[in-house]
């Protein structure tokens, strides 16, 4: 059975906040596969968030998010795409804070730019951003009964 997948990201604004996220992660029902503590050049986040090139917030979303360490993880769980999207919350996190009070972005983020985590927004997006930042992370399904070890 194939699990799915999805890339979380804790930004620099929440990144000492990263104990109580996780436990909201773990007491979700996800679990934590991979995790890496990275601070990304403006190159690479450019890269990340290449969808947004041109809009009128990226210079300052690229100046906020490589302002200093992120942590990387890759979840699973059923559905988890879906899931942790709901766990975040609205991008803004002020408008969280009105329609989503327990997101992680109600609880830890501050307003449209610092909003906390990253959440993967389709399987292709997942498959892109685990391999982003967990190059040697297969994403494909795997066939029943192979130990997760032989494809973490
Ligand atoms: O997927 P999500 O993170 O919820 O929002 P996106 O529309 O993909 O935007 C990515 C990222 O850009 C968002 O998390 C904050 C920032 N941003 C911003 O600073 N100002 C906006 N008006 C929209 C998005
Ligand atoms: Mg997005």
């Amino acid at each position: 059975i194939f699990v799915e997948r999805t890339l979380a990201l804790i930004k620099p604004d929440a990144i000492q906040n990263t104990n109580e996220i996780e436990d909201m992660i773990l007491k979700s029902g996800f679990t934590i596969l991979q995790k890496r503590r990275v601070t990304l050049t403006a190159e690479q986040c450019s890269d990340f968030y290449s969808e947004h090139y041109g809009k009128k917030f990226f210079p300052s979303l690229v100046a906020f998010m490589t302002s200093g360490p992120i942590l990387a993880m890759v979840l699973a769980r059923e559905n988890a795409i879906g899931a942790w999207r709901e766990l975040i919350g609205p991008t803004n996190s002020t408008q969280a804070r009105e329609s989503h009070p327990e997101s992680v972005r109600a609880l830890f983020g501050t307003n449209e730019q610092k909003n906390a985590v990253h959440g993967s927004d389709s399987p292709v997006s997942a498959e892109r951003e685990i391999r982003f930042f967990f190059p040697n992370c297969i994403v494909e399904p795997v066939p029943v009964g192979r130990p997760a070890k032989d494809y973490l």
